[in-house]
C-alpha cells in the first residue's frame, strides 16, 4: 500500500510543519489521491485512532485542532456537521462525521478491516464497548471542581474500570489470535481504538489500572511500538487526554 504512493509524497507526510502538511495533501490530491483535512479538538480521544491509520498509511491529512472553547458552544458547532467531531473531509465537499464510521471507511481503504464478516463485528462490538466507557469517563475529564472530580474518579476506579477493563482482557483472550491483536490474527482499525483508550486511561489514572491485565498491557505496548505509530505518537502535540 505504502509502495503506491509516490515517495516524494511520504517525505512530505513525514514532517510536522502544518504548511509541509497543507502542501503534501495538495500534491497527494493532484496526484489522483483523495485530499483529506480531518477536524477535531486538541485531544487524543476520538482523534487519535483516524490519525494513526493516516500514519500507517503514510497517507498526508491536514490536521486541523479546533479551539474547545466559548466561540465553539457559541456558534463554532452550529456551524459544523453535525456539532461534534471528529469530522474528516474528503476533497472538497464530502464530509464524513462519527469517529467509528470514519475508521470505518479508511480501513476499508487503507487495509484495517478484516476480511472475514464475524471478525468485522467484532471490531464494531469492540469499538461500541470502548465508547461505552469513554461517556462514563467524560464526567470525569469535564469536571472542572476538584472536589466533585475526585469524587468521580473514585468511582472509575473503584467501579467502572474493574467492570470494563477484565471484559478489554477477556476480549483479547477470546477474539485475538496468536499474534496478539485484539480480533483475529492481524492489525485492524478496532486495534487503534483499544491501544489509544487504554494509553490515555493509563495516563490519567497511573499504570497499575492494567497490572492485572497482562494482554491489555501486551497490546498497547504492541501498536505503540508499531514503527509509524511510534514516530507519529513522537512528533505529535502533547495533550492530557
Ligand atoms: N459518537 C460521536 C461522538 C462525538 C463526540 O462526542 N465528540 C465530542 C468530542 S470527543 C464533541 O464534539 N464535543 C463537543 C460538543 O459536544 O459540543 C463519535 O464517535 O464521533
Amino acid at each position: 500500500m505504502l509502495s503506491a504512493i509516490p515517495k516524494c509524497v511520504r517525505t512530505f507526510a513525514a514532517r510536522d510543519s502544518l504548511q509541509h502538511i497543507w502542501r503534501s495533501n495538495r500534491l497527494f490530491a493532484t496526484m489522483g489521491g483523495d485530499s483529506y483535512t480531518l477536524k477535531y479538538f486538541n485531544f487524543r480521544v476520538l482523534g487519535e485512532p483516524i490519525r494513526w491509520q493516516f500514519a500507517l498509511a503514510g497517507v498526508p491529512f491536514t490536521d486541523q485542532r479546533i479551539a474547545r472553547d466559548e466561540a465553539w458552544d457559541a456558534e463554532v458547532k452550529y456551524k459544523i456537521g453535525w456539532g461534534r467531531l471528529p469530522l474528516l473531509v474528503i476533497g472538497e465537499k464530502t464530509e464524513i462525521s462519527q469517529s467509528a464510521a470514519i475508521s470505518r471507511h479508511l480501513a476499508t481503504k487503507y487495509g484495517l478491516m478484516p476480511t472475514n464478516e464475524l471478525h468485522k463485528t467484532r471490531c464494531d462490538e469492540l469499538v461500541d464497548n470502548l465508547q461505552d466507557m469513554r461517556l462514563l469517563w467524560r464526567p470525569y475529564i469535564r469536571e472542572s471542581d476538584p472536589v466533585k472530580k475526585k469524587i468521580l474518579e473514585k468511582e472509575m476506579v473503584e467501579v467502572n474500570f474493574p467492570f470494563y477493563l477484565p471484559r478489554f482482557e477477556d476480549f483479547i483472550k477470546k477474539m485475538g489470535g496468536k499474534e496478539g491483536y485484539a480480533v483475529g490474527d492481524s492489525l485492524t482499525w478496532a486495534d487503534l481504538y483499544l491501544a489509544n483508550f487504554i494509553e490515555i486511561w493509563t495516563d490519567n489514572h497511573g499504570k497499575e489500572l492494567i497490572a492485572s491485565y497482562p494482554l491489555l498491557q501486551q497490546h498497547m505496548k504492541k501498536i505503540l511500538d508499531i514503527p509509524q505509530i511510534k514516530e507519529w505518537n513522537a512528533k505529535r502535540p502533547v495533550t492530557k487526554f
